[in-house]
This record gives structure tokens, sequence and C-alpha cells, in this order.
């Protein structure tokens, strides 16, 4: 059974009750979701509330209370130890666990919460709860709320107003501690391999399906817990649907194969990696070309995330080289800034270039505050991924040239995991080649 460093989580809850500064947090962790008839999805616990306890039940809220004395502050509701259900669907800590082994300050019954939650916000001028995303208890808080609202108008005490939890919390998980670093570098190691993996074996493979078998097994062969989210192993023009999961068309020598697939860790920290090969183990002239103005925005890209810089910056880099490249090929004409102004490259390159990594494939944390862009830190662990994908799924923009059919159906995008530093950012992937010498064979 996986117990998690009791420290880490200690000390993260000492800031956050800290940032709350005499709020009332109610954090509430993942329920089971149904699959079909008796069946549900794997668990995964809510990653907030994983973030501040390391507890891994279904059924469990925390709350945190920073008007209270030391010794008060931290209660969890779990699912009690019950034998039948224990049998049916598996160990459970129950409320001795939750306060020994996670060292609430006081546990009690999930069943209890609606009698007991007003006493523990009691005392609380605010309430720090996520409305909107946690149907099953939003009620109970929400009638709660009312009533002290109510008590507040004749009496001057409780609560009167809910604030987001992610305003502390975003800030928190946005930077990377030593010890959440050395838990990435696993995470994406891992996935790097496998991504090394299908390279060696792809000549042995005729369907999508395999190589997703192959990273997936490779995965849980390697301890984690599977996939950070649904493997994308797109061959040939499947890789210009930024999304496919379908997974199940054959593979052909000439085509190339885009996969973008991480895997999650027991406890959560995610990889997140894309590399595009090819088949047969050779390039065509043209798979090449494109190939190559990828793989030099990427990298320039990935130079530019030093501290100071910022996501913007990031991306705007990558799409001038991409944008470059693809004028040099004769897929875009006119002048590079009006392309970019006019978003005349958005046929053949739709998304940003990248996005935080974490607990979360799409971390939290803000990238702009209006106007103001967030400057990238030490300790924040980014994905630099341009791509280009040529297909005519959409209308090439007017003044720009139409596509040969030479082109299409290729799609490639390259993705790195980097931690941001000083100097030189560390590609925390470079594990998984992508120079064309290193994946031809
Ligand atoms: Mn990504």
């Amino acid at each position: 059974m996986f117990i998690p460093n009791k420290k880490v989580f200690e000390d993260r809850r000492e800031i956050f009750l800290k940032k709350l500064g005499g709020k009332a947090a109610i954090i509430p962790g993942a329920n089971l979701v149904k699959h079909h008839a008796d069946c549900e999805y794997p668990f995964r616990q809510e990653s907030n509330f994983w973030y501040l306890t390391g507890f891994d039940e279904p059924d469990a809220i925390a709350l945190f209370l920073s008007h209270k004395p030391k010794g008060e502050r931290f209660i969890l509701f779990v699912a009690p130890k019950d034998v039948t259900s224990e049998v049916w669907h598996g160990f459970r800590w129950g409320l001795e666990g939750a306060e020994k082994e996670f060292k609430a300050d006081k546990a009690h019954s999930i069943q209890e919460l609606q009698d007991l939650l007003p006493g523990y916000i009691n005392g609380s001028d605010e309430l720090v709860f996520s409305i909107g995303k946690h149907p099953l208890i939003e009620k109970i808080v929400l009638d709660i709320f009312s009533q002290q609202l109510e008590k507040r108008s004749r009496l001057g005490i409780g609560a009167n107003s809910i604030k987001s939890p992610e305003i502390y919390l975003n800030e928190m998980r946005l930077i990377k501690s030593e010890f959440e670093i050395e838990r990435m570098r696993e995470a994406i190691q891992i996935s790097a391999e496998a991504h090394e993996l299908v390279r060696k074996s792809i000549s042995f493979k005729s369907n999508e399906r395999q190589i997703q078998g192959i990273l997936e097994g490779f995965f849980l062969e390697k301890g984690a817990r599977g996939p950070a989210y649904n493997s994308i192993v797109a061959s040939g023009d499947n890789a210009c649907i930024l999304h496919y999961t379908q997974n199940n068309s054959p593979l052909n020598k000439g085509d190339l194969l885009l996969v973008d697939a991480g895997c999650s860790l027991i406890d959560y920290y995610n990889g997140d990696i894309t590399r595009t090969i090819p088949i047969g183990g050779k390039f065509s002239e043209e798979q090449k070309a494109v190939y190559e103005i990828v793989l030099s925005a990427q990298k320039t890209s990935i130079s530019s995330a030093v501290t100071g810089s910022n996501s913007s910056t990031v991306h705007n880099v990558a799409l001038r080289v991409l944008v470059e490249g693809l004028k040099e090929i004769g897929l875009l004409i006119g002048s590079t800034d009006e392309i970019i102004e006019n978003q005349s490259y958005r046929h053949l390159y739709m998304h940003r270039t990248g996005h935080w990594l974490g607990l979360d494939v799409h971390d939290v944390g803000a990238y702009r505050m209006g106007d103001y862009e967030v400057p990238l830190q030490n300790g924040m662990i980014l994905t630099v991924e341009p791509g280009i994908y040529i297909s005519d799924r959409i209308s090439v923009p007017k003044g720009q040239p139409e596509i040969d059919e030479k082109w299409k159906g290729i799609g490639i995008r390259i993705e790195d995991d980097v931690l941001v530093k000083d100097k030189s950012p560390e590609v925390l992937s470079a594990a998984a080649l992508k120079e064309i010498s290193d994946i031809e064979f």
C-alpha cells in the first residue's frame, strides 16, 4: 500500500493554512464515477485534495480551519471502516487511519458532514470552497452559508462570502518544490523511455492500438498508475486531429506516427511527451522538411523558457520559426509579421505552444492576468509543443496558397517537459530522442 511522505503534506497544509488567514476551507475529494452498470472508472483523486492530504480514497472531504487554534485545524471526513464493504471494494483507512497515518487533527465519518460542518466553520468570516465543481456536497455548503448570512445580519457573526481555493492553491502548485521536481523527473523519465520503446518496436507492429499497448504496458511495468491522459497514437493523417484517441488504424510504412503520451505515477505526478517518427524508419523529403521546421521551432522555443521570460514569449518564439519555415516550403506567403498578426497560419498551427505540467496534465496557475504576463520562475514546469498539421479540414485563409497534395496527411508535433531555471532550462524528457539522425533507422 502506498503511503506518501507525510512531511511533504504537513508542510503544504501549514502554508495553505497561513494563506487562509482566518478563513475556513472546505476541500472535497473525488467520488467514483459510473462507467456502466455496476462498473466504475478507475478512481482518480481530486488534485487539490490530494496535494493537501495524500489521502487516496473516494468520498472524503478535508476542512482547513485557519480560524481555530493549532491542533484543531485539519479535519478529515472519510468513509468509515466497514468489513462488508471492504470485502467487496478494498481496504479503507477509516477514522483511525485518517488520524494516525494522515495526521488529521480529527476524523469523522463522511455521513456526519451535514451535522458537524456548521460547528466547524462557525467563527470564520469567510468560507473557501470551489462552487460548481462538487455537486454532491455543494447544497450542504450553500445551505449552511445561507443560514450564516441570515445570522450575520441579525448577530453580526458568520461567514459573509465564499472564496475560491484556487486563489491560494494555484500559486502554491505552480512552483514545484524539490520533492515535486524529483517526482516529476520520475514520471517524465518513464514516459520518455516508453517513447523510446515505441520507436524500437515499431517495425514489428501493424496497428496504432498495438503501440498504445506498448506504451501503457510499459507505464504499468514501471509501477506507474497508468496513462496520465488518453494516449494519442495517430498515424498519417490522423495526426492532424489534435485529440485523436481512437488509436485503431493500420500503420503504413510511408506515414509518420505521432504519439502523445505520458504516465501518471501512483502519487499523480505526470509526464506529457509527444514524438513523431517515420513508421518505415525513413522520412520522405516532405516529411523531413516539415519535421525540421517543427524541431527548430521547438528548440528555439525551449531556450526561451528561462526565469523572467513568460509563456507568451515561449509561444511567440515558436510561432515565428514555424511561420518562417512554412514560408520557405511555400505553404505560407507574405510578411511574417502580417501572417502572425492576421493569424493566417491557423489552418496549419492551431494551438498554443505549451501549458503548465504537474498533478494535472494541464496544471493549475495563471499564464497571464489581463495584460500582465506571469513571469517564468525557477521550479515551474511547462511543456513546449509546437506542431504543424497539414490537411484540408480547415480552409486556406484568403491570400494564402492552396496546399499541394504532396503535403497533405503530414501531422507533426514535438513536445518536451521543461523545468525553468535561470540560465538554461532543463529538458526533463531528453531521454526521448528527437533528432532525425537518432530516430531514423
Ligand atoms: Mn501537452
